[in-house]
């Protein structure tokens, strides 16, 4: 590589941490079993999808005195969903690993997420190819999709490409949906007795694939980093200028992890949560109701500037919208056949939906602004996801503030001044260079994995916990795929997939929100993290995020 800034060059030289068990080798290890394991719900359902994937037990990995002699295999990986900081390393981890583990072993790249191996596109890396991407953000490395290995045709054709490069185990790094894909991969291939092995990796900045054996997903850490940065830097100007309103829309497809992390940090007046709107039931108009309060309140003290911060996947939680979105989307998986429809002009199709929408649905649909009603039609993602980082909710609640401050105005209750800016944070956050947590834990989680294909496994997410430690007692492991799957309606049918961790409201972690919620509205008290640190003292290095910190001390204190 040529044309490399001064941090890439700096970076390119970190070595990152791997916890004891693995890091005196991958032939070095003994595996621990623990009991047979059940889904976390639907578990007949989940049973008889997966008859021979189900029920394994948890693993974990301690050093061993007696080495493990590993018989030459080829893997393949498999960058799959939304970039994340740190892909890079799992790959360099998996690499380094299956390298130590017998140096005549391969490893293969398929390009562009899981079509790659549908389609046999793929590279094989070498030290040069690992090395120029070690510690670096992106997954350019070999590129990601979002295609949805579900289909007979599809994991036919995989296995053929897979026999054609003699490769005896894949690794799909993944958030929910991807690792739902590992998990029925990995099912197909046992039921036809292809012997490959199927592991899987969390990766998502959304920070919702953990539970009680999944601490956090990789990625969280630095793009939270990042957008803290972000909103204090929009704090301080705010702060400075005293005239601007922002409202900051932070990514985090469904659950409001990424926003309420990026909020402890930064302390703004406003933040949104919406698995609290959703519980409390709040309406569109309560929640523009509660927003307006705090523009008055705060402008009667003179300050006619302040920060919001809203989450996303909001607009997916407000219960009238919810019901409209979930009509909408069972709709649209029968209209997208329908060529009246697709070929329809905006307009069209917004009056084929409003005639089809139930008549509440359609009335909550009829009172949005057009830009959001074309926004809601836009194409789901492979797996039937509303697309909500293409849905301007931020604008959408500006406007709202707008004319419900102009009707206090007209009233004689408000005299202040509106005047605001709209910001959306999301792309920026995903390819940053990982944070030492990040490289850290995503080398480990790579390495690991390997070191799941080298004991045969098959249907295991590779684990890495006890994170807020530092990285020499991290446990490194495996959780079965099966046990973190339900059944969830998806283009309009149930299916089986990994259940996503939304925000807990009586965890720590919102409760630290809730409690200083009024007086960050009123009094200004925002915190300024600055860049993400790669060098100098582990305290501002290595710090973990607010999030994990909680929820360790807080796992901590009940045991
Ligand atoms: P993953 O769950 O695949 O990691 O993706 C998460 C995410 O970054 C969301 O936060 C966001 O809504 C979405 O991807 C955006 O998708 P796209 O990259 O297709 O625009």
């Amino acid at each position: 590589m040529t044309n490399l800034s001064p941090l890439q060059i700096e970076r390119l030289k970190y070595q990152p941490k791997l916890p004891a068990s693995l890091a005196n080798g991958i032939s070095s290890l003994n595996l621990i079993e623990g009991s047979a394991t059940e889904a976390v719900a639907n578990k007949e359902d989940i049973k008889t999808l997966f008859k021979n994937t189900y029920g394994k037990p948890m693993v974990t990995f301690q050093t061993s005195t007696e080495s493990v002699v590993c018989e030459q295999k080829n893997v393949g990986v498999i960058l799959s969903g939304g970039q994340a900081p740190g892909g890079h390393n799992v790959i360099a981890g998996l690499y380094d690993a299956l390298k130590q583990a017998n140096p005549e072993n391969k490893l293969y790249g398929f390009l562009g997420g899981p079509s790659g191996i549908i389609e046999g596109k793929y590279v094989e890396f070498n030290d040069k190819f690992i090395n120029d991407y070690r510690n670096t953000g992106g997954f350019d490395i070999i590129g990601s999709g979002r295609t949805k290995l579900e289909t007979e045709e599809q994991f036919q054709s995989s296995w053929e490409v897979c026999k054609k490069l003699g490769i005896s185990a894949v690794v799909i790094i993944g958030g929910d949906d991807s690792n739902t894909n590992a998990a029925l991969l990995a099912e197909w291939f046992v039921a036809h007795n292809a012997g490959i092995q199927v592991i899987g990796c969390p990766k998502t900045i959304d920070g919702d694939l953990k539970n009680e054996q999944i601490e956090i997903s990789f990625g969280f850490d630095t793009a939270t980093k990042t957008y803290a940065e972000l909103i204090g830097n929009i704090e301080r100007d705010a702060n400075s200028a005293k005239k601007y309103w922002h409202f900051i829309k932070i990514m985090g497809r469904s659950a409001s992890h990424v926003a309420l992390e990026a909020s402890l940090q930064t302390q703004p007046n406003i933040t949104l949560i919406s698995e609290e709107v959703e519980q409390k039931n709040m309406s569109l108009s309560s929640i523009i109701d509660y927003i307006s309060d705090i523009v008055v309140r705060r402008s009667e003290i003179g300050k006619n500037f302040g920060i919001a911060v809203i989450p996303e996947g909001l607009i997916e939680f407000i219960p009238e919208l919810k019901s409209m979105i979930a009509n909408l989307n069972d709709i649209m998986s029968t209209l997208e056949k329908d060529s009246k429809y697709t070929s329809g002009s905006d307009s069209e199709k917004i009056s084929i939906i409003e005639n089809t929408l139930s008549s509440e649905n359609a009335s909550v649909f009829k009172s949005l602004p057009a830009l959001i009603k074309s926004q809601l039609l836009m194409d789901r993602d492979p797996h039937g996801n509303v697309q909500v980082s293409k849905i301007e909710t931020e604008k959408l609640l500006i406007s709202m503030v707008e004319e419900k401050l102009a009707k206090l105005k007209k009233e004689g209750k408000y005299s202040g001044k509106f005047s605001t800016q709209s910001h959306f944070f999301g792309y920026e956050g995903r390819c940053a260079f990982p944070s030492n947590f990040d490289a850290d834990y995503c080398y480990s989680l790579g390495f690991n994995a390997f070191a799941l294909i080298n004991f045969g496994l098959t249907g295991y997410l590779s684990s890495v916990r006890n994170l807020t430690e530092t990285a020499k007692e991290w446990i490194a492991g495996g959780v079965p795929l099966t046990m973190m799957m339900n059944m969830e309606r998806r283009h309009g049918e149930m299916k089986p997939v990994i259940k996503k961790a939304l925000v807990e409201l009586d965890g720590p972690v919102f409760k630290k929100l809730e409690l200083n919620r009024e007086d960050w509205a009123m009094n200004d008290r925002y915190l300024f993290p600055g860049a993400i640190q790669y060098f100098g003292p582990a305290s501002v290095c290595d710090i973990t995020t607010i999030t994990l910190a909680l929820e360790n001390s807080t796992k901590l204190a009940s045991v």
